[in-house]
């Protein structure tokens, strides 16, 4: 479980976060610009395979046109040769064709065909997604079938959790399912989507397939040994047994494979053991498809905060009072939003997890969403005004200070973007918290309305929020006594099924606060040899 204890890394403690990271890195899963880019690209490459294709078949019909030609002379002499040869014309053709006509055809037949098509094509392969585009998507769509308990079969023919989507998976998008769960060491789901592929395959033109190398050998051989480290040893014998290619070699292949078991190669977070988070973002997307609100305690108005509410009030849900949890509405405008899209949009690029242990940034598989923090060195004074009067009104709903990091996090989640559950708080020991302290609350502004996906799930207290435009999420990760950290602030978001998620956070600090709220000190669990410490 250590691994999903996540700290957010302040942006003061890694200032040159924000100089290395301007240009967006291309992201086909998360971003939109991309995946039109991606339609744009497909669309340009068939035109050029078409235009191949046309080019090579005029080719062809030439070709074809002058072995016609040609063998009119054939069919004129069969059965009666010699007569024919001795007509002095026939004669004369048949020479002065054989002579003359043949170097002109066999010069044509070496001519390369689509030559420039072929060149474009490899221009624009440079920018085609890459394996690694491939794995995480395939990865997305594993996450979203672990934490909503979906069956492979249903997906295939487009049916996710409820909502049936337009269009299905060919054989070689399940193969390939198949083959990352297979590398991810999650054979039973291997097994399952290996077995979609190979009957559609029976199903779909094999021409194709052949060509794009996936036959049903492969995927009958994946299977079998997906089927026996699953533990299904007789089921994956009879298939091989019962396999017009492979039957004499079924018993041998499947002892073969009984003694190599595979290693997991590819890395995934641990979802079995967030069996409650997966129930929870269940539950909140049937809510969503019900277009339901989460359970509230009480609905009101907070005009107590700062004086600055008793002119404009917000309401305000209290979703739990210990630990305290509120959702406030209409806090930020449809304006300010877009504003914040614009500002954070070239700027988003992949988020990181920060290893603390030897001070480097990663990517991984816990978190998948694209980030900038606001403001950034390019922030024009427009928006900085902007993210002053949304600090400013943070300050006045929540009633805390705001003066250090200054620093607010946009992230948009794309297909299957998520973050497994952590807390916000760092217990740990850097300069920056001696400085600053931890963090005491966090403010999660949701920026759009999610359409399948992406709630916002709190485990321990069987809690999850889904998103709604313009709202805040505003918690205490310490709690309200004790001041210890509050455990059951344990968080995450749940893996998006469709669309974007766009939310922003706040992270708001413990010393800022000495002048409003009593001092607090340890007892603390603090735990300084956890060593994967939370995003950048
Ligand atoms: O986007 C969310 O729902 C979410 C959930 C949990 C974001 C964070 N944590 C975070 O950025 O810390
Ligand atoms: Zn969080």
């Amino acid at each position: 479980m250590s691994f999903i204890i996540f700290l957010i890394i302040p942006i003061l403690l890694y200032p040159n976060w924000i100089a290395e990271g301007y240009i967006g890195r291309k992201n086909y899963v998360t971003s939109a610009e991309e995946k039109m880019n991606l339609l744009e690209k497909d669309r340009e490459l068939i035109i050029l395979l078409n235009s191949y294709a046309v080019e090579l078949q005029d080719k062809i019909d030439v070709l074809r046109g002058v072995a016609k030609e040609f063998k009119k002379n054939l069919e004129e002499a069969r059965g009666r040769e010699e007569e024919y040869l001795s007509n002095p014309i026939n004669r004369l053709t048949l020479l002065r064709q054989m002579h003359e006509d043949w170097e002109p055809v066999e010069k044509l037949m070496q001519q390369p065909v689509g030559q420039a098509q072929i060149e474009s094509i490899m221009s624009i392969h440079k920018e085609l997604p890459t394996q690694n585009d491939l794995n995480e998507a395939n990865h997305a769509m594993f996450r979203i079938i672990q934490a909503y308990g979906l069956e492979p079969k249903d997906v295939a023919r487009g049916l996710v959790d409820g909502v049936q989507y337009r269009g299905n998976l060919s054989a070689s998008n399940c193969y390939a399912m198949g083959k990352f769960a297979f590398k991810a060491g999650n054979y039973q789901m291997a097994s399952k989507w290996l077995s979609v592929a190979k009957d559609l395959l029976m199903e779909q033109p094999r021409k194709y397939h052949e060509l794009i190398g996936v036959t049903i050998m492969d995927i009958t051989l994946l299977l079998a040994r997906s089927l026996i480290a699953n533990g299904n040893i007789y089921i994956a014998r009879d298939m091989l047994m019962n396999d017009s290619i492979l039957s004499e070699t079924g018993n041998v292949l499947s002892l073969q494979f009984i003694r190599n078991s595979p290693r997991p190669t590819i890395n995934v977070e641990p979802w079995e053991s967030a069996l409650t988070f997966n129930d929870l973002c269940r539950s909140a997307s049937r809510r969503q498809s019900n277009k339901n609100k989460p359970t509230r305690l009480h609905c009101r108005y907070n005009t107590t905060t700062s004086p600055f509410l008793k002119l404009a009030p917000f309401r305000m849900e209290e979703l739990s009072l210990d630990p305290y949890i509120m959702l406030y509405h209409n806090v930020l405008s449809d304006l300010e939003i877009e504003k914040l899209e614009q500002m954070s949009g070239p700027f988003l690029e992949r988020t990181k997890v920060f290893l603390a242990e030897n001070g480097t940034e990663q990517i991984a598989p816990s978190r998948s969403a694209d980030g900038v923090w606001l403001p950034h060195l390019q922030t024009i004074p427009e928006d900085l005004e902007i993210l002053s009067q949304i600090e400013r009104r943070i300050g006045d709903i929540t009633g805390l200070n705001m003066r250090t990091g200054g620093k607010m996090q946009f992230l948009k989640y794309g297909f299957g973007g998520h973050f497994v559950p952590h807390h916000d708080y760092f217990d740990s020991k850097t300069s920056f918290l001696e400085m600053a302290g931890d963090r005491i609350a966090t403010v999660l502004f949701y920026l759009n309305n999610v359409e399948h996906g992406g709630a916002t799930a709190f485990p321990k207290i069987n809690l999850a929020v889904p998103t709604q435009k313009g709202s805040a999420l505003f918690w205490h990760n310490l709690d309200g006594e004790s001041y210890d950290y509050d455990k059951r602030t344990f968080h995450g978001a749940c893996p998006l099924i469709s669309g974007n998620k766009l939310v922003m956070t706040r992270w708001i600090y413990e010393l800022d606060q000495m002048f409003l709220l009593p001092t607090m000190h340890p007892p603390r669990s603090r735990n300084f040899s956890r060593s994967l410490r939370n995003q950048v």
